[in-house]
């Protein structure tokens, strides 16, 4: 029989490729969008799904909504994926961070366990909760430590979603994601930021790309591959939290020197700290700039999963690289530039 499945954040990166992968699976997608103004679909058009998922209206602050959706339903499957998701805005809206990212949850918990207590809930939990990280790679095993509100809003509905297993028996778990890109990343995270400004650059020399910490390092992975390990954690015997993650570390600046080469652009780097620039050695400019807004109160120097867990139970591995993922990003940038 087709399954059911509630996606929340629908319209985002990975709701958008999650309602594919599962579309393609034969299931029955309800996807909850908060009300905007402006297309906050667009992801699902440009995969072709749009007129496949039913999509509601709800913000998940809407406890009630939430509730009746769930007793009216009675989903297969629950996607938690909505969440204020960038890090940034978390230092200055720690208060509303929290109650999406942390509260919320608890209310989707709630809500199973008093009205649904069949559906499978996931989870989205994040690689951002090791933060200053004890080890590493980092695995499941791992201590947490937070290093910005988002962060620590992720780990209360980490916690609550194990408390809630081990309380009530319910299915729900969480997949512990390293960063995950794609050509239908936001604007604002580093990777789409630098594919976007150097793609800029390329077409005129006068836009300047303007970053932070060069130096963090990230562990990236492809977002498509990464929905499916989500699925995968669903159709366990029992549920289990998971790390996710390409098991392999790049810096910024590294990123930075992958997608220049790309676009045969001649990078080198010059001066040091603030004052530091990436010069594009043919025509002796600068196409990227250090700026100090760009900086965080405080940072995570690096995140490097082990996800060998999930490669022995879900039977799970990336299929895109590092170099694979920049050549989609270049590639759908460029198809898409405008001035
Ligand atoms: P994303 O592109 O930012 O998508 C988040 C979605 O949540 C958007 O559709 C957004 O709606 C929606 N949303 C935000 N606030 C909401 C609210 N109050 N009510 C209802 N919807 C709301 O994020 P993503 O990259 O797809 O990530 C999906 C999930 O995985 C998030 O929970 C994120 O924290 C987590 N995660 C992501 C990564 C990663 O590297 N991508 C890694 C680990 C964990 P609008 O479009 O209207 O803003
Ligand atoms: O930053 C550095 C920045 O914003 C990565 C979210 O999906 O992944 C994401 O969080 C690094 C940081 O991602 C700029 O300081 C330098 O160290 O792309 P990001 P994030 O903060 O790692 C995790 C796993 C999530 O769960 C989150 O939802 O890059 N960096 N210069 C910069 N970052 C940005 N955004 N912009 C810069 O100009």
């Amino acid at each position: 029989m087709e399954k059911l499945a509630i996606i929340t954040g629908v319209g985002g990166q990975d709701g958008a490729y999650l309602s594919k992968n599962l579309l393609e699976k034969g299931y029955k997608v309800i996807g909850l969008s908060r009300r905007s103004s402006v297309n906050n679909l667009s992801r699902l058009e440009i995969l072709g799904i749009l007129d496949e998922v039913e999509i509601i209206s709800a913000d998940l602050q809407e406890h009630l909504l939430i509730q009746q959706l769930i007793e009216q339903n009675q989903p297969d499957e629950f996607y938690n994926l909505a969440a204020q998701s960038y890090v940034v805005d978390s230092f200055s809206n720690p208060f509303y961070t929290s109650k999406v990212n942390a509260f919320a949850v608890l209310n989707i918990l709630e809500s199973i366990k008093i009205f649904s207590q069949k559906t499978r809930f996931y989870q989205a939990s994040t690689s951002e909760m090791f933060g200053l990280v004890s080890e590493t790679p980092q695995n499941e095993e791992t201590r947490f430590h937070p290093r910005s509100p988002y962060g620590f809003s992720k780990l209360y509905a980490h916690h609550a979603t194990i408390n809630y297993r081990e309380s009530y028996d319910l299915f729900a778990c969480s997949g512990i994601l390293f960063n995950h890109e794609s050509p239908l990343r936001g604007g604002n995270f580093v990777t789409k930021k630098i594919v976007k400004g150097l793609v800029n650059y390329k077409n005129d020399q006068e836009r300047i790309l303007k970053l932070g910490n060069l130096e963090a390092q990230r562990d990236w992975g492809f977002a498509g591959d990464y929905v499916e390990a989500m699925r995968l954690m669903l159709s366990l015997e029992a549920p289990e939290d998971f790390v996710i993650s390409s098991g392999r570390m790049k810096s910024v600046r590294e990123f930075c020197e992958i997608v220049a080469q790309l676009l045969k652009i001649d990078l080198v780097w010059e001066g040091s700290g603030m004052k530091e620039q990436g010069i594009d050695s043919r025509s002796n400019k600068a196409c990227i700039k250090i700026d100090e807004t760009n900086f965080r109160p405080a940072d995570v120097d690096l995140l490097l999963g082990d996800s060998s867990k999930a490669t022995e139970i879900l039977g799970w591995s990336p299929t895109v690289d590092l170099e694979g993922l920049a050549q989609l990003m270049v590639d759908y940038e460029l198809q898409n530039f405008q001035d």
